[in-house]
């Protein structure tokens, strides 16, 4: 495969350091920095945790930048606390010190940065919500040209959302979480011409992380990068949990894997809808993930992990 520039924007959650940790293992990717948002995590032990990752996986010379955008929706707390406990792992914490830089400007900053000096497009993996894409567009328009694609965790096209009732009461459940944080910044985000590749609920929603597959990184726990996998998905395994961030990511592994689908969509940025991308006839452009290869998918995580 040819070398790909890559730009991570995850914000924290238990599946974006394992997202993280996979797109450290393709050889064919080039990682200009790590920008974490703080929406479902809490932003210091999630930035700490990232550098950690970082460390253990020969990735100390790429810049970790901690963003301080703020999204209109915050996560429920209770999501956001499993970021203490990725960083509190003990197979991230056999040093006394980090070695992965943190970058002095916010990570919003540092986006544009990346972008303006990149001497080719670059592609972006955001696994969070689209806040500093959005806020990069609006300061440095010039930008979008240095912008290959947007492979994005986000959304739910032809499924109900996953902010809930009971976390989000008044809301009608279409929104996906990460659309929902900042809708104002997806509906950016459409309205530019940017090449976009959805990989939303409606596919998430066939990758369960299953108790089976959990044991079998287990079993392979004598390699520190699926020790390290395991004990985050061990963490999560009592709620219901998808490989949403690792499925969107396997993407720049294996595009062969996946079948894409045009769909035409509209941001409903505000009301009892906000955050819903909904389907709509005449609507902005974007390719959704509609099937992956699943076999292919599960073996894959477990053979580039196994190191
Ligand atoms: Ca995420």
């Amino acid at each position: 495969m040819t070398k790909q520039f890559i730009l991570i924007d995850h914000d924290g959650g238990v599946d974006d350091y394992l997202a993280t940790m996979l797109l450290m293992t393709m050889e064919h990717v080039e990682i200009l920095g790590v920008i974490v948002t703080p929406a479902d995590c809490y932003a210091k032990p999630a930035v700490s945790a990232t550098r950690k990752i970082l460390d253990l996986m020969g990735g100390s010379h790429i810049p970790v930048a901690e963003s301080m955008v703020r999204g209109i929706n915050p996560f429920p707390y209770l999501y956001r606390r499993d970021s203490f406990v990725v960083d509190h792992l003990p197979i991230l914490n056999e040093r006394d010190t980090i070695s992965t830089p943190l970058v002095a400007e916010p990570g919003e900053d540092f986006m544009v940065q990346v972008l303006r000096q990149a001497s080719e497009p670059v592609t972006l993996m955001v696994t969070g919500p689209l806040t500093n894409v959005a806020f990069a567009l609006d300061k440095a328009p010039e930008i979008e040209a240095k912008i290959a694609k947007i492979v994005w965790m986000g959304g739910a096209l032809n499924v109900p959302g996953n902010v809930e009732q009971n976390w989000e009461p008044g809301q009608d459940g279409s929104a996906e979480w990460n659309a929902y944080w900042d809708p104002l910044a997806v509906a950016r985000v459409w309205q530019s011409g940017i090449e976009i590749i959805m990989c939303s609920l409606d596919i998430t929603n066939t990758v369960p992380v299953t108790s089976a597959f959990v044991q079998k990184i287990g079993r392979q726990r004598k390699y520190p990068i699926s020790d390290l996998a395991g004990q985050c998905y061990a963490l999560v395994i009592p709620q219901d949990y998808y490989a949403w961030d690792v499925l969107a990511t396997a993407y720049l592994g294996n595009p062969d894997a996946y079948k894409l689908r045009e769909w035409e969509t509209e941001i409903i940025t505000s009301g009892v809808s906000q955050g819903n991308t909904k389907v709509v006839s005449g609507g902005r452009k974007i390719y959704g993930m509609d099937e992956v290869d699943k076999s292919w998918f599960y073996s894959y995580l477990l053979e580039q992990w196994r190191r």
